[in-house]
C-alpha cells in the first residue's frame, strides 16, 4: 500500500493549501479536529520533478539570488555526525534558503572562497529533512492493527493525557510496577535531549531509562572510566593553549583502529588529512575492509573480524620483549607491567600467534609494533569496528595498554582516541522529593527491550519511549518485532518520519530538526557549542526537553501518589523555553568541574574559533588559577582541556581532594593506569572478566576462535549504572569453544557498517539527494569470492544466517577479506524516497545479526557472525 493511502499525517491547512495547489491530487477529508487527513500529493519522481514538488519547498535551495540576499543568517549547526559542524543558516521568508560552512571556524576551513567545509549531510540533507514531505507535524495515535500505519492526528494535550494515565496504570496495577517503563534516547539530537529523559524516568521510578551509546560507541569510555578513572575521547582538535600544540593535528603517527573516519566524521578528518600534511605524519588503517580512510593511509592491515584483540596483544609481546617500551612512563604511572608482561608470556601471545588468528603475518605485526612504539606522538583512534562486538571493553583496554607502555597517554598527538558519546551532557539540579530507586535495571542495551519482553527475564516490560529506529537498528529485526507486536506493549515513538519502527507504534510524537531549536551540541573531543534556532518549528513539533518537561505536567494532572509540585517543580518549563538561561544559570551550576566553566554566553562569545572543552573548570576553581596568561581563552577564562591524563595541574587539579589536595593525574584511587590490581581483578572476576583479559571474541568465527558463554545468571555490572539501582548483566564464561558449530552450515564471515559518508542512519534516507548518492545496500565481497559463487557486480545473492536471510546486488572490490562480505546498515524497507526514486527499498542487514552482547558495556556484536551467500 502507499504511504499516502496508508498514513493520515496532519498538515497544517495553509501546507494543505500548497500541496493541492501544486499537486492537485490531495484529497480534503474532514476528522474531527479538522485537520487534513490525506496531505500528499501523488507523487512521482521524474527529471522535471523539482522541488517544487515537496509541501514547504517552493524554490531550490541553492538558488544564487537566494543566497545573496537573506533576511538573516542564523549561526545554527549540524547534529549528524559528531564533526559538529557550524552552519551559517540563510534565512529568508522565515524559511532556510541556503547553508554554508563557518568559515571563521578553523577546522571547518577548505570550503569554497568565504565558505567553511561542509559534508552533503549538512549542505543539503538536512533542509531536505526540514522540509519534506514525509515529516509528522503532529502527534499521531494508532486506530488501526500492528504492524501498519493507521493512526489519526490527536492534539498534544491527548497524548500527553492519556501516555501519562498509562505510566500511572503501569506503575500502581501491574505486578512489575514503575520498573516496566523503559525509554532510550538517541545522540542525535542536542545535549539537552537525552538527559531529561534518564531525569523524568528516575522520578517516575524506573530504573530502565538508557541511550544511544550501548549500541553505538559506549565501550571505549567505559574501558577508560574502568582503568584511567575517566572516560571519553583522551585528545582534541584544534589549537590548544594549554599545551601549546594542535594537539591531534601534532600527531606523527595515527592508527585508523575500526572507524572509517573519511566517512564518519569527514570534516574533523579533513582538519586531520590537512595538518598531516604539515607535520609529515604516517597513518594506519586496521579494518578488514579497505575502506575510504586507508586511500589517504600508508598501510592497511586487514584483520579478520573481531581478532583485533589478538593483533593488539601480538603488538605489546613483541614491544615489552624487545625493550620498546617507555620505562619512565611505566614505572610513574602504570600498576601491573610486570603482571601484563608474565601475562603475556605465559600465554604466548607473540606475533606468531596472533599471525594464526588475525591473518596478518606475523612480519607486519612487528613492524606495525615497532613503527607505534618508536614513533612519538602517536594516537590509536577506535570506534565501531572495535566496539561492536562482545568483547568491547576488554579489547579497548588491552588497546590502552599500547597506549600506556609506549607513553603515549596525557602527551599532546597521543592518546587513546575512543571516539563518541564523549560524557559531556547536561546537569540538572538533584530531584527534590524522588523516589530513590533501589532496584537494578535490565541490561542497558535497547535489545533488551525485546528480550525482556519475548522472554520475561528478568522482568516484562509494558512500556517503550524510544528515539531512533528500534526495528532497523538493533540486532536480529524479527526479535524486536515479536515484542512490538505484544500486546500488552505500548511503543511511543518520538520521531520525524513514518519509518519502520512507526508500523508498530502506538503512538508517534513529532519531533524537530536541530534547525528549529536553540541547543548545544557537542563535537567528538568534548567541545561544546551553543547554537540558535534558523527558523520557527514546523507544524505542531517539540523539542525532546519540551517533551518531557510537558509529560511531567501531565503526570502532575493525573498522579495521585506524588504532590503536583513533584513534577512541576523539578522540571521547570524555562528551561527549554530560555535556552540561555539553562545553560548560564542551570548546567553551569550543577556542571562542576567537568563543566562548569560552559556557560552559554562564553560559548557564544568565543564561537567558532574557541570552542570550549570539557572538562572546563568554572573561573574559581584551582584548575583555573594554575594557567598562565598565554594558556587562557580570549575571554581570559580557563579554555578547557584538550589532553586528558596531561602531567599538568591543569588538568589534575580538577581531581583535586582532601586526600589528594594536589590532585591526581589519573583520578581513580592509586593515581595509576590500571593493567592489573588484585583489587580490580576480584571485582571483574565476580561477572566473569579478569584485569588481563584473554583473547576471546564472537561465538560466530570462521575459525570457531574461543568466545564467551552467556550464564542463566544475572549479576550487577561493575561499569554501567543507569540509575542508582544499577543495571542487571548475564555473569559470562570466557575462553569457552563456541556451543553451537555453525561454519558447515553458514561458511563465511558477515561484518556491516556505515555505507558512505552520504548516509546517516536511517534518517538521511528521507532526503530525496542523499538517497541518490547511496542507493544500494551492496554486498561487497572479493574478487576470489565472487568468482566461487559465479557472481559479478550487480548480480542479486541471497545472504542467509541463523536468524534469517536478506537480498541484494553484488559489489566486487578487492580491498576486502577474502572469506569475509560487508554488508552496511541504516537500510529500512519501508524508506519510502528510494522507492519514489525508483529503487527498492532494502531490509535492514539486521535481519542476520545475533544478540550477542559485551557485558561490561552492553555493545552489541554487530561486526562478527557466521552467513552463507548464493547467487538468486
Ligand atoms: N556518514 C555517516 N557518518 C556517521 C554515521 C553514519 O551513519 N553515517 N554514524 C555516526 C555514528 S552513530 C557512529 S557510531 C560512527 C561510526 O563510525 P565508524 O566507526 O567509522 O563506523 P562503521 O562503519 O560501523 O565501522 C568502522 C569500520 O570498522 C570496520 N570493521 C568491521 N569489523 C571490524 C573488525 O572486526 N575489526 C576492525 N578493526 N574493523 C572492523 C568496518 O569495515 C568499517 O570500516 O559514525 C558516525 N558518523
Ligand atoms: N548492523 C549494524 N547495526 C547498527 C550499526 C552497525 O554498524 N551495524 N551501528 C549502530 C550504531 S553505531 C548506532 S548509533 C545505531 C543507531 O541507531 P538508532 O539509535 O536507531 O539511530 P538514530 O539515528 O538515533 O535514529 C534513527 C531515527 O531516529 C529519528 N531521529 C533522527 N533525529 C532525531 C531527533 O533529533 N530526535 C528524535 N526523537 N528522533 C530523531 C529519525 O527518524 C531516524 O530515522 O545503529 C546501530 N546499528
Ligand atoms: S561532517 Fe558531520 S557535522 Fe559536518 S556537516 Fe557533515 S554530517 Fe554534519
Ligand atoms: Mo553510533
Amino acid at each position: 500500500m502507499k504511504l499516502d493511502e496508508e498514513l493520515k499525517v496532519s498538515f497544517s491547512r495553509r501546507n494543505f493549501l500548497k500541496v493541492t495547489a501544486i499537486g492537485g491530487a490531495a484529497t480534503l477529508l474532514s476528522d474531527r479536529l479538522g485537520m487534513v487527513e490525506k496531505a500528499f500529493a501523488a507523487h512521482k519522481w521524474s527529471a522535471e520533478t523539482g522541488f517544487e514538488r515537496y509541501p514547504f519547498s517552493e524554490k531550490t535551495i541553492f538558488s544564487p539570488a537566494d543566497a545573496e540576499l537573506p533576511d538573516k543568517v542564523a549561526r545554527s549547526g549540524c547534529s549528524f555526525c559528531p564533526s559538529a559542524c557550524w552552519h551559517m543558516v540563510h534565512v529568508k521568508g522565515g524559511r532556510v534558503v541556503n547553508v554554508y560552512g563557518d568559515p571563521d571556524n578553523p577546522i571547518q576551513a577548505g570550503g569554497a572562497e568565504g565558505q567553511g567545509g561542509l559534508c552533503a549531510k549538512g549542505r543539503i540533507g538536512i533542509v531536505q529533512l526540514l522540509y519534506n514531505k514525509y515529516r509528522i507535524l503532529m502527534p499521531m495515535k494508532r486506530i488501526g492493527p500492528k504492524p501498519s500505519l493507521k493512526f489519526e492526528p490527536v492534539s498534544w494535550d491527548q497524548a500527553y493525557s492519556e501516555i501519562a494515565q498509562k505510566l500511572i496504570e503501569i506503575r500502581d496495577n501491574t505486578p512489575e510496577g514503575a520498573k516496566a517503563a523503559a525509554a532510550k534516547a538517541t545522540d542525535r539530537v542536542s545535549r539537552d535531549g537525552g538527559a531529561p529523559q534518564f531525569r523524568f524516568m528516575h522520578m517516575y521510578g524506573s530504573p530502565n531509562t538508557t541511550h544511544e551509546g550501548y549500541i553505538c560507541n559506549d565501550a571505549g569510555g567505559i574501558a577508560q572510566g574502568l582503568i584511567l578513572g575517566k572516560g571519553s575521547q583522551t585528545n582534541g582538535f584544534g589549537y590548544d593553549p594549554i599545551t601549546g600544540t594542535y594537539d591531534l593535528g601534532d600527531s606523527k603517527y595515527i592508527i585508523f583502529w575500526g572507524v572509517n573516519d573519511c566517512i564518519s566524521h569527514p570534516i574533523t578528518h579533513a582538519w586531520l588529512r590537512r595538518r598531516k600534511e604539515v607535520v609529515g605524519g604516517r597513518w594506519v588503517v586496521v579494518d578488514p575492509v579497505m575502506n575510504e580512510t586507508a586511500f589517504r593511509a600508508e598501510m592497511w592491515i586487514p584483520v579478520k573480524p573481531g581478532t583485533d584483540m589478538a593483533l593488539a596483544y601480538g603488538m605489546i609481546h613483541y614491544i615489552i620483549n624487545n625493550n620498546l617500551i617507555d620505562s619512565d612512563f611505566v614505572d610513574k604511572w602504570v600498576a601491573g607491567y610486570k603482571e601484563l608482561k608474565d601475562f603475556v608470556n605465559a600465554k604466548k601471545y607473540s606475533p606468531e600467534w596472533a599471525e594464526g588468528i588475525t591473518g596478518i603475518p606475523a612480519k607486519t605485526i612487528k613492524q606495525f609494533a615497532r613503527e607505534y612504539a618508536t614513533t612519538k606522538p602517536a594516537a590509536i583512534f577506535t570506534n565501531a569496528g572495535i566496539n561492536h562486538h562482545v568483547n568491547a571493553v576488554d579489547c579497548e583496554r588491552v588497546l590502552i595498554f599500547l597506549t600506556a607502555i609506549t607513553g603515549n597517554l596525557g602527551i599532546p598527538g597521543g592518546g587513546h582516541v575512543a571516539l563518541h558519546n564523549s560524557g559531556v551532557g547536561v546537569s540538572f539540579p538533584p530531584i527534590k522529593g524522588g523516589p530513590k530507586i533501589t532496584e537494578a535495571g535490565i541490561p542497558p542495551q535497547p535489545d533488551f527491550f525485546a528480550r525482556a519482553i519475548n522472554e520475561g527475564k528478568p522482568y516484562k516490560l509494558r512500556m517503550i519511549f524510544y528515539m531512533g529506529n528500534m526495528t532497523t537498528q538493533n540486532s536480529n529485526t524479527k526479535t524486536i518485532t515479536k515484542a512490538l507486536m505484544n500486546p500488552d506493549v505500548t511503543y511511543v515513538s518520538l520521531n520525524l518520519f513514518p519509518q519502520e519502527d512507526a508500523y508498530y507504534a502506538d503512538y508517534i510524537v513529532p519531533m524537530q530538526t536541530f534547525y528549529e531549536f536553540d541547543h548545544v551540541h557537542r563535537r567528538l573531543d568534548r567541545a561544546l557549542m551553543f547554537r540558535e534556532r534558523a527558523v520557527e518549528p514546523l507544524g505542531e513539533t517539540k523539542q525532546e526537553l519540551q517533551f518531557w518537561i510537558e509529560l511531567a505536567h501531565a503526570m502532575a494532572k493525573f498522579d495521585k501518589k506524588n504532590p503536583p509540585e513533584y513534577w512541576t517543580e523539578n522540571m521547570d518549563p524555562r528551561w527549554w523555553q530560555d535556552k540561555r538561561y539553562f545553560w548560564n544559570e542551570i548546567c553551569a551550576k550543577n556542571g562542576g568541574s567537568w563543566a562548569g566553566g560552559m556557560t552559554a554566553d562564553r560559548m557564544i562569545a568565543l564561537a567558532p574559533k574557541r570552542m570550549l572543552k570539557a572538562p572546563c573548570p568554572t573561573m574559581d576553581h584551582p584548575a583555573a588559577k594554575v594557567l598562565r596568561p598565554d594558556q587562557l581563552a580570549e575571554d581570559g577564562q580557563h579554555p578547557g582541556i584538550s589532553v586528558m591524563f596531561l602531567d599538568d595541574p591543569a588538568w589534575k587539579l580538577l581531581w583535586a581532594n582532601e586526600k589528594f589536595p594536589n590532585g591526581r593525574r589519573f583520578p581513580n584511587d592509586i593515581d595509576k593506569v590500571i593493567l592489573y590490581t588484585k583489587e580490580f581483578d576480584d571485582t571483574m572476576k565476580a561477572i566473569g572478566h579478569s584485569a588481563l583479559p584473554e583473547f576471546y571474541t564472537s561465538p560466530e568465527t570462521m575459525d570457531g576462535l574461543p568466545t564467551l558463554e552467556y550464564l542463566d545468571e544475572f549479576v550487577k555490572s561493575p561499569s554501567v549504572a543507569n540509575s542508582s539501582g544499577g543495571n542487571l548483566v548475564h555473569k559470562v564464561k570466557i575462553g569457552v569453544k563456541p556451543k553451537d558449530d555453525l561454519r558447515k552450515k553458514y561458511p563465511m564471515q558477515l561484518t556491516t557498517g556505515r555505507p558512505g559518508v552520504g548516509v546517516f542512519h536511517t534518517i538521511s534516507h528521507w532526503s530525496w539527494s542523499l538517497a541518490q548518492i547511496t542507493s544500494h545496500r551492496y554486498v561487497k565481497m572479493h574478487p576470489k569470492m565472487a568468482e566461487k559463487l559465479r557472481v559479478k557486480s550487480g548480480d542479486t545473492v541471497k545472504v542467509e544466517t541463523a536468524r534469517g536471510s536478506i537480498t541484494g546486488p553484488v559489489l566486487v572490490w578487492d580491498g576486502i577479506q577474502e572469506d569475509t562480505i560487508f554488508i552496511p546498515h541504516t537500510f529500512g524497507d519501508k524508506q519510502k524516497v528510494h522507492e519514489d526514486l525508483g529503487h527498492k527499498a532494502y531490509e535492514t542487514v539486521n535481519i542476520l545479526t545475533a544478540h550477542y552482547y559485551d557485558t561490561l558495556s552492553g555493545q552489541n556484536e554487530y561486526k562478527c557472525q557466521l552467513c552463507k551467500v548464493t547467487k538468486v
